[in-house]
């Protein structure tokens, strides 16, 4: 029995998230939480500024969109190394925008493209107006069978918070 209780307690604590990550210490961009193991706030979410977010592996992506008439060159954090970043553990990103629209993505999205969080576009950080802080950029150009409805409902602009699930 108490053999039991111990056992379960250690569950309990191994599976708890720790405050692994560094707190943040200027305006959060993006909220972190669910099935991760490394956060940065009681609550147990991993909150992100702009220079964490730049601190994790990041990408360039030089691609057409249908959001702008012409290729241009996206860049920002892999979103593989912010999963890796929160110890994200879940098979689907609840992806929400700051107008609340919603959009679930496999997590095998981010193992199979080069897909990034972008921050900037032709070096110019993203504003609110258009499509930032943060926007979820596949490589279109290097895999043109990502340009489809399914991957464009993925492609979430005004990204304020992921849940891991
Ligand atoms: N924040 C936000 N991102 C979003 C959407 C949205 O409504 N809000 N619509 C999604 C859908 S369903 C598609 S098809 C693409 C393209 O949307 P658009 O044709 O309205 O630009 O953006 C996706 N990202
Ligand atoms: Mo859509």
């Amino acid at each position: 029995m108490l053999k039991t209780l111990a056992a379960s307690l250690l569950l309990l604590f191994s599976a708890a998230p720790t405050l692994a990550l560094e707190p943040a210490q200027g305006p959060v961009l993006l909220r972190v939480s669910g099935a991760i193991t490394d956060t940065n706030t009681t609550g147990g979410v991993a909150e992100f500024d702009r220079t964490m977010l730049l601190a994790l592996s990041q990408r360039e992506t030089l691609t057409n969109t249908p959001w702008y008439d012409e290729a241009s060159t996206f860049s920002g954090p892999l979103v593989r190394a912010l999963l890796e970043a929160v110890g994200a553990e879940g098979s689907t990103l609840r992806v929400i925008a700051l107008n609340d629209y919603q959009a679930e993505v496999p997590v095998r999205d981010f193992f199979d493209y080069e897909v990034i969080l972008a921050m900037s576009r032709d070096g110019k950080t993203l504003s609110v107006r258009e499509h930032g802080p943060l926007f979820i950029i596949y490589p279109f150009d290097e895999h043109p069978a990502l340009m489809n409805e399914n991957i464009l409902s993925r492609s979430v602009w005004q990204i304020k918070e992921i849940v891991v699930e």
